[in-house]
């Protein structure tokens, strides 16, 4: 960034990410900055909890006290209140509830609460309680909820795999106060080909996003890289409904761009999206 005066004058567009450190990039605050940064934003990045992990798995995690968390939000927004908020893995049920609490007396406007309780290949990235405190407490304060279709399940209480079962659950989040809905990863076979469907919700109309199934390995960081481009879209500016459609473009760049950084599951590579939230904003 070039450090002329003009440049000093505007301040930038910031986006912030409440969410667990993973150590190896491929998810979690390093990914949603890296997210953020590329796409033309300035990355905040406030840690709920540090995960133990490579890409090879998680082996533990430590939550980080709730009072501690409030710390990093209190001293970052007595200085500037970020254009737009995320949530990732928030780690436990005292957090959930302190960052709700956060958000509601600050009046954090543009959050999207990506709703992490499990890593892709199933550690615990959330603890007791802490389900019902995002139901309860964080939901209602989301413009956005991007669940994929596991974690619908879980937020919803019935299984999600068919269009209709996906619509039930937008329907479910959105009465459960969030003011719009992403489900994301349902599988479906077509002539064509395996597709992959995401449903958008926002309380008026489903739109049912489909395209082509990228066939081969999971791939690590993926719902973090969508929640987080959908981020920067709105600290840039962009409305809710555009902010989503850009966001899938982004990901499934960073998908066909996945990198292998060690031995376990490739990463989603935000970085391989060619376009930046500044210059289409
Ligand atoms: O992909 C969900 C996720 C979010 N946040 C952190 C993670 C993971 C998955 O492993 O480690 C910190």
């Amino acid at each position: 960034m070039s450090t002329s005066g003009e440049n000093k004058e505007t301040r930038v567009r910031a986006a912030l990410s409440i969410a667990g450190l993973d150590p190896s990039g491929g998810a979690g605050l390093i990914a949603d900055v890296r997210t953020f940064d590329h796409l033309g934003v300035h990355p905040m990045g406030v840690a709920s909890s540090i995960t133990f992990q490579s890409t090879r798995g998680v082996t533990g995690r430590y939550d980080l006290p709730p009072g501690e968390v409030r710390a990093q939000l209190d001293t970052l927004y007595e200085d500037r209140r970020p254009d737009a908020v995320k949530t990732g893995m928030l780690g436990s049920a005292a957090v959930m509830q302190e960052v709700a609490g956060f958000v509601k007396e600050r009046e954090a406007r543009m959050l999207v609460v990506d709703p992490v309780i499990e890593s892709g290949d199933g550690a615990p990235l959330l603890g007791k309680g802490g389900l019902s405190k995002m139901v309860e407490l964080l939901l209602p304060l989301a413009a956005l909820v991007t669940p994929n279709v596991k974690e619908a399940s879980a937020i919803c209480g019935f299984d999600v795999f068919e269009v209709s079962d996906i619509e039930a659950a937008a329907l479910w989040i959105v009465k459960a106060g969030a003011g719009a809905v992403l489900v994301t990863g349902a599988r479906r076979e077509d002539e064509g080909g395996a597709i992959a469907t995401d449903v958008y919700f926002d309380g008026r109309k489903f739109r049912v996003m489909d395209s082509p199934w990228i066939e081969g390995e999971r791939i690590h960081g993926t719902g973090c890289v969508l929640s987080a481009a959908v981020t920067a879209f709105l600290a840039s500016g962009v409305q809710l409904p555009t902010a989503v459609e850009r966001a899938r473009e982004v990901v499934r760049s960073a998908i066909l761009g996945a990198v292998r950084v060690g031995s376990g599951t490739a990463c989603a590579d935000p970085t391989s999206f060619k376009e930046t939230a500044g210059e289409t904003a």
